[in-house]
């Protein structure tokens, strides 16, 4: 069986990770589960990159211990990946001892041979992005290049990794290797930054704590870089007493790295060159991807531009997220998010493309052949196009996913959806019903709808999780016919759809979904992106809050109630009419003081009964430990609105 290594970034601990840190994650969970599906034996490792002076800063902020605090976002992250329904195999922290030992080991290596030796630093540092700037990479003058954030000039004894001794190697290695970044674009810029130069690489600091000593001069930090790259290896026993998962799937037979365009360098450079002096063998391929950006530009938590998988998810399903994260960036651009896509997505595609040709197929077979049909022989003059365009999507689609187009499969996939519905308006089953001659034809024009769903529902199973079951479940696909191997148009013989069809996908209320959505683009600033911005759970909406009608009330007669002294019983004008209100709060008013008024009247409150006398409304007041005062609005008239 032939093996797959597949990896994501470990993420910081910034805080709650968003749709484009997820992106990341399910794209390698849908490529994970395709090579799978496959018959690779896969390995699938995700994980967090938990040191550097940013964290040790932002736990002091939280007051916290850093070790607290990255568990604590560890746990959050390991919660959205199970809400995610990701299928990994490790979860590497690089604050895990069997990592941290193994940092130690390699960097004494690499020092042992001379690759890495002690200098002296002087530059431009950037506590976010973690990386050191010359004078004339900076923006005015002071400002990080990547984050736009204020660098700091920082002088302090270093070590340094000798890149340039390997720059000839990585060159040769990339021109020899054509697969081994991708896309070309991006290997095009690796390239160029290299023939640019390279220059010994800073990998070490002495100015905060929360990192990998070095072990023979524990004054220093190890880099997070060199930490952090090297937990694709440390997670496999490199090292360790137990070597087996390190021999079995880096020395196997493919091992992908998928990483965002923005740590490219990292992951093409410092890494391969890292490997070769270590001795290890450069055998991974490294796809970079593009980003997720908002209508006006990067996402930003400080900004509140910035969306949330578990906002969304719980809302319109999984497979709604999945899909749109899995659609919207094409192979070698970004992507944008927008409510408006998102909703059109859900509608177009996933309700009326693919649900209804679920749904109406399923009600077909029900209504024309009771539930069950076979294969049999009669043709129509449509068929060999529907299976011709089977097969052709076969193809297309497994080229795509092996080269990581997933956006591209999806497209593929979907013109296979359209083309079966199109099959539909060239059969017309309903004319072909009405004539009991036709009636194989008919049967057999229901059997290549199933079938060619049933070659979609095997493809759509790294895609759409919940779809792809729900597909198979209503129309009773056995399981050895959910296999790629089965994917032969015609290998399924009769079949038995359920007689209970179930919508997979609803259509959504474009207005409604739409504004949902923007409320919660605008609605997460977040506190200078340090908290997790938790809402606490008893929030309510605008909405609700407009389902209550208040409006100025002038108390005209008040009286205490005949059978409660703790009540009074008040007639207000509230323009529309003079109701009556019964409220408790004679322990601090008389109904003298209460007489003339303005208050503030809940108008819509539904009337009710206390102690046998009607009340229309409630009149609002606030409540101390020891006082209650009612609402006075003097400035106003009857019946004027409050908001
Ligand atoms: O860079 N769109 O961690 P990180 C798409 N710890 N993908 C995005 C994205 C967006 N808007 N924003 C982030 C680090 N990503 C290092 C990695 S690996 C040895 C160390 C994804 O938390 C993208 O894959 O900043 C990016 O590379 C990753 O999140 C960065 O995560």
């Amino acid at each position: 069986m032939k093996t797959f290594y597949i990896t994501t970034p470990i993420y910081y601990p910034s805080g709650k990770l968003h749709i484009g840190n997820s992106y990341t994650t399910v794209l390698c969970d849908s490529i994970n589960r395709y090579k799978k599906l496959r018959g690779y034996d896969t390995y699938y490792l995700t994980g967090m990159d938990e040191h550097g002076q940013k964290v040790e800063t932002v736990a002091k902020e939280r007051s916290l211990t850093p070790q607290a605090h990255v568990d604590i976002i560890a746990d959050d992250t390991k919660k959205l990946w199970k809400m995610l329904d990701i299928k990994y195999d490790d979860f590497i922290r690089t604050t895990e001892d069997r990592h941290e030992v193994v940092v130690e080991q390699i960097f004494e290596q690499l020092l042992k041979q001379d690759d890495i030796y002690l200098g002296e630093y002087e530059g431009h540092y950037c506590i976010h992005d973690e990386s050191f700037f010359t004078e004339t990479q900076l923006v005015d003058g002071k400002n990080c290049p990547d984050c736009g954030r204020p660098t700091e000039l920082i002088k302090e004894e270093s070590y340094f990794l000798r890149l340039p001794k390997y720059q000839d190697w990585l060159l040769k290695y990339i021109e020899d290797n054509p697969g081994f970044i991708t896309p070309e674009s991006r290997k095009n810029e690796v390239v160029s930054f290299i023939k640019g130069g390279l220059r010994d690489l800073s990998v070490s600091r002495t100015s905060f704590e929360w990192g990998v000593k070095v072990k023979s001069n524990p004054k220093h930090v190890i880099y997070v870089w060199i930490d952090a790259l090297s937990n694709y290896i440390t997670a496999l026993g490199y090292r360790s007493k137990d070597t087996k998962l390190f021999n079995k799937y880096w020395g196997g037979d493919e091992v992908l790295h998928v990483v965002g365009k923005d740590i490219l360098r990292f992951h093409a450079i410092y890494w391969p060159i890292m490997l070769k002096a270590l001795d290890i063998p450069v055998n991974f391929k490294l796809y970079a991807h593009g980003w997720y950006l908002m209508k006006d530009g990067k996402m930003s938590k400080s900004k509140g531009k910035v969306v949330y998988p578990d906002d969304l998810i719980p809302r319109y399903g999984l497979d709604a997220m999945r899909y749109f994260l899995l659609k919207e960036i094409p192979y070698s651009g970004d992507g944008v998010f927008t409510p408006e896509d998102f909703v059109a997505r859900v509608n177009y595609d996933l309700a009326n493309d693919f649900g209804n040709l679920l749904n109406r197929t399923i009600n077909m077979v029900n209504k024309y052949f009771n539930s069950s049909i076979k294969k049999n022989s009669a043709t129509t003059e449509f068929d060999q196009l529907l299976v011709d365009k089977v097969k052709e999507t076969i193809e297309a689609y497994s080229t795509s996913m092996d080269a990581m187009k997933v956006s591209n499969a999806i497209s593929s996939l979907w013109s296979l959806i359209s083309r079966t519905n199109k099959y539909i308006d060239e059969t017309t089953p309903w004319v072909l019903a009405k004539d009991e001659t036709k009636k194989d034809e008919l049967e057999n024009v229901l059997y290549n709808l199933v079938e060619s769903l049933r070659h979609i529902g095997v493809m759509l199973k790294p895609i759409l999780l919940d779809a792809s079951k729900g597909l198979f479940t209503q129309l009773n696909i056995p399981t050895n016919l959910q296999t790629w191997d089965s994917l032969e148009f015609g290998s399924l013989k009769e079949v038995t759809v359920t007689d209970k069809p179930n919508p997979l996908f609803p259509r959504l209320d474009k207005k409604i979904e739409e504004e949902f959505i923007g409320t919660l683009l605008s609605g997460h600033p977040c506190k200078n992106c340090k908290d997790e911005e938790k809402e606490p759970e008893n929030l309510i909406t605008i909405e609700d809050f407009d389902k209550v009608e208040m409006v100025v009330g002038e108390i005209l007669e008040c009286k205490v109630h005949p059978d409660a002294d703790r009540l009074l019983v008040s007639q207000v004008n509230t323009k529309d009419k003079v109701r009556q209100i019964v409220s408790g709060v004679s322990k601090y008013y008389s109904p003298e003081d209460m007489i003339g008024k303005k208050v503030v009247i809940v108008k819509n409150l539904k009337p009710v009964k206390l102690r046998g006398v009607l009340s229309e409304g409630m009149i609002l007041a606030g409540k101390g430990r020891k006082a209650l005062e009612v609402l006075e609005l003097n400035n106003l008239k009857p019946g004027d609105k409050i908001s």
